[in-house]
């Protein structure tokens, strides 16, 4: 019974010698962790057709260890989460994708606990991603404030999951990715994508939905500089929340404003002009109204193709991302690299010699690695 397993946090570098091993423990209901629940002692490990079943069936517990498969950083589990995510893939692809950005404070999350809320309502089943990239520096969880979506998180319809933290831009948008798709296949008819409206963000998000909304505020005066002019390009809709109380008059002033500006942008998908809208998220008002848009848009990108075009090109950015992070991953974890990377950082910062022939010497390693087949 000395059975040990390798901890996913265990570092990569690490060998055989490193000291943290895990024992196995004994699965035991008398434990007090109550049905439903991991025990102590970690789950049961699941088969990959138990846990492509378990999707399929709509189990969210397995949906969720078949989601954390797939953001595990351990290569172990990458070849697991691959191939549940091949075997998923023809069950994917169903849902509406809208992706939801804004500053912090704009009430994204109070935004998608009310839509949330009205779509399981009308009995739709939501999916709740987060997607930030910028969180393995900051640290910061957008959905770590779950506490913002108690009800949506109580309705049964609905699946909320945090961004998956650290790792690669490249690594989190394919996670992310490859979440929406499990979430698809697991019945999920509606995936809402938040991201916070810093960083590398909003592109990320943009490249996996359908439909992308910018939620901004209106505020003292510089109500239109506050936000980026590339984010209110990638929209398909821009909403002023918190359009209630005192702040309502503001807020269809500002509605109009933007509207102005978006009459000279070009729109961010073809055959469909972007206009600005105003709900509050607190009262309810509006949103049923922006959930029109996002439909008239489905129905008539559909119709017009533009719908089916944009998810091929997003399938093939897909393929790009995972190349390119697999080329970094093996770049990382390739022995020669990294002892050649490190040499040079030193000469780098030492001035001994320049970026450009650093640059080279670095790519004639990759070169030498891949045709001694060590790459
Ligand atoms: N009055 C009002 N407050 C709101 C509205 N939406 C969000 N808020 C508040 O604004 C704050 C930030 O909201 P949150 O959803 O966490 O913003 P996020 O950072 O964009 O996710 C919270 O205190 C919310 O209660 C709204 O429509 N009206
Ligand atoms: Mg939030």
């Amino acid at each position: 019974m000395a059975e040990t397993y390798r901890p996913e946090w265990t570092p990569e570098d690490a060998d055989s010698r490193f000291a943290c091993r895990v024992m196995t423990g004994v699965s035991d209901a008398k434990d007090g962790a109550g049905p439903g629940r991991v025990s102590a002692s970690g789950p049961k490990a699941l088969s990959v057709d138990d846990y492509v079943d378990g999707v399929l069936r709509g189990d969210r517990m397995i949906l969720s260890r078949a989601i954390t498969m797939i953001e595990s950083n351990a290569p172990k589990h990458f070849g697991t989460g691959q191939e549940i995510v091949g075997r998923i893939l023809p069950h994917s692809g169903r849902a509406l994708r809208v992706g939801i950005t804004g500053v912090p404070g704009a009430g994204k999350s109070t935004f998608i606990e009310a839509l949330g809320c009205l779509l399981c309502g009308r009995g739709h089943r939501v999916a709740v991603l987060a997607v930030d990239p910028s969180s393995s520096v900051s640290r910061g969880s957008i959905l770590g404030d779950k506490t913002r979506m108690e009800k949506l998180a109580r309705e049964a319809n609905a699946f909320i999951r945090p961004s998956p933290s650290g790792g690669t831009l490249g690594g989190v948008t394919r996670k992310s990715r490859e979440t929406l798709l499990l979430c698809e296949a697991a019945g999920y008819d509606v995936v809402l994508v938040e991201t916070v409206g810093v960083g590398q963000g909003e592109t990320t998000v943009r490249s996996m939905v359908d439909f992308f909304l910018v939620i901004v505020l209106t505020g003292a005066g510089d109500d239109l500089q506050g936000i980026k002019k590339g984010v209110i390009e990638l929209a398909d809709a821009i909403l002023v929340n918190k359009a209630d109380g005192d702040n309502r008059e503001r807020a269809m002033v500002a509605r109009a404003d933007y509207n102005q500006i978006l009459h000279y942008l070009r729109p961010a998908t073809d055959g469909w002009a972007t206009h600005a809208y105003a709900c509050s998220s607190v009262t309810g008002e509006g949103i049923e109204n922006i959930w029109r848009v996002v439909l008239e848009f489905r129905d008539r990108m559909k119709m017009s193709g533009v719908f089916e075009k944009r998810r091929r090109l997003q399938a093939l950015a897909w393929v790009d991302g995972m190349v390119d992070e697999h080329i970094r991953n093996r770049m990382a974890r390739n022995p020669m690299v990294v002892a050649r990377r490190k040499e040079i950082e030193r000469r780098v910062m030492a001035e001994d010699i320049s970026p450009t022939q650093a640059a080279k010497i670095l790519i004639d390693t990759v070169d030498e690695a891949m045709s001694l087949k060590e790459f």
